[in-house]
């Protein structure tokens, strides 16, 4: 077992983009650790605003943060708000981890993409291919942003000696993802085409690009379980590869969704639409020698993310794009409601 450097029981711990997939995943994790939960929707607190974050971390003085906030999207919205994609990010990840830093948080989460690697980086992709070359254009911007979200982590904990660690989790998917066709990951554009097609006696379906393109994926409750994982036993400059070690073309992931959700028509391509990074397969090495790795396989996860999609457990954004304010993502048929003790706390 690995040493536990860091324990969050009896903390105040500030989740940050909390009704996102990723966040609420987290909030959910959280409710077996004996912490206060700190969340501010964006009512409360715009994190693009620094006077507003400001005001809010030195009111709430939190003792650890999970920094889950993010403008996230596919391919197709990342390639088409660039400068959304870029400016959010940039500006609510720094305001937050400046506002950490002077109020002296103990212990800080960032999270990161799989994207910040190079486009043709070697597969697997081992943490220190970071910069060593050339993104995929499709989602540099984002990618330009965590990139400088993990430097600001290194930053200050050289310069101030802050305990602000970063994650690289690689394409996440599971209840409270975005099914909005125009907006979201490919996982629940699938999950979303097939339940269409089979509901609606369809013979086909189509995806986007040759279906080639090779990806891995992790079901956001693993994610958030190796996130407390680090928080608690990992305290280093260098970021850390999340993900499941594994992963499966476009083409084969469309047949899998079919088969679960029940869809036995032909799959057609659009090759008008973009393919992306031909492969990013993280090295989860790393991670494993933390003493981590994933509990909840790709079939099972599939199963829970469309039972979520069913339970309408997800979150549509209607002028396709996403949002740093989500819609509350509820629980899933995997995880039980956990009426965590989650603690709202509004400014002034
Ligand atoms: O998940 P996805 O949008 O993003 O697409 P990336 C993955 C692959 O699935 C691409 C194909 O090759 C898409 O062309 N695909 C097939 C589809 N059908 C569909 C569909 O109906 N919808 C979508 N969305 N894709 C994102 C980055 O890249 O991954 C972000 O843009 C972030 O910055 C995220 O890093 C994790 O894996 O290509």
């Amino acid at each position: 077992m690995p040493e536990l450097i860091y324990s969050l029981a009896g903390k105040r711990v500030y989740v940050a983009g909390h009704r996102g997939m990723v966040g609420s995943a987290i909030v959910r994790r959280l409710a077996s650790e004996g912490c206060e939960i700190l969340t501010a929707t964006r009512a409360e607190v715009d994190l693009r605003r620094q006077d507003q974050v400001e005001a809010w971390m030195s009111e709430n003085r939190p003792d650890a943060v999970f920094l889950a906030a993010a403008r996230v999207g596919g391919i197709l919205a990342n390639a088409t708000y660039p400068a959304d994609f870029l400016y959010d990010n940039l500006v609510l990840q720094a305001n937050v981890i400046h506002a950490a830093h002077r109020a002296n948080v103990e212990k800080l989460m960032f999270l990161g993409s799989s994207c910040i690697y190079p486009k043709f980086a070697d597969q697997p992709i081992v943490e220190d291919s970071l910069l060593a070359g050339s993104l995929e254009p499709t989602n540099e911007w984002y990618a330009i942003a965590k990139i400088a979200g993990l430097k600001l982590c290194q930053a200050y904990r050289k310069q101030h000696g802050r305990d602000f660690i970063s994650a690289m989790p690689t394409n996440l998917y599971g209840p409270g993802d975005n099914f909005d066709l125009g907006s979201s990951h490919v996982m629940p554009a699938l999950i979303r085409k097939a339940h269409e097609a089979k509901i609606n006696r369809q013979q086909e379906i189509c995806i986007w690009g040759t279906g080639t393109p090779r990806r891995e994926f992790l079901h956001v409750d693993d994610c958030a379980d190796a996130c407390l994982h680090l928080m608690k036993t990992y305290s280093a400059e260098s970021h850390v590869n999340v993900g499941s070690g594994e992963d499966i073309s476009i083409l084969e992931l469309t047949r899998l969704v079919s088969k679960i959700v029940g869809f036995k028509g032909k799959i057609t391509r659009d090759l008008g639409k973009p393919d992306g990074t031909p492969r990013k397969l993280l090295s989860v090495d790393k991670l494993r020698t933390l003493g981590w790795s994933p509990k909840i396989g790709l079939k099972e996860g599939i199963a829970d993310a469309y039972h979520a999609f069913l339970d309408g457990h997800c979150l549509e954004r209607s002028n396709g794009q996403s949002d740093i304010s989500f819609e509350r993502a509820k629980t899933s048929a995997l995880h039980a409601p956990t009426h965590s003790p989650v603690a709202h706390h509004p400014r002034g």
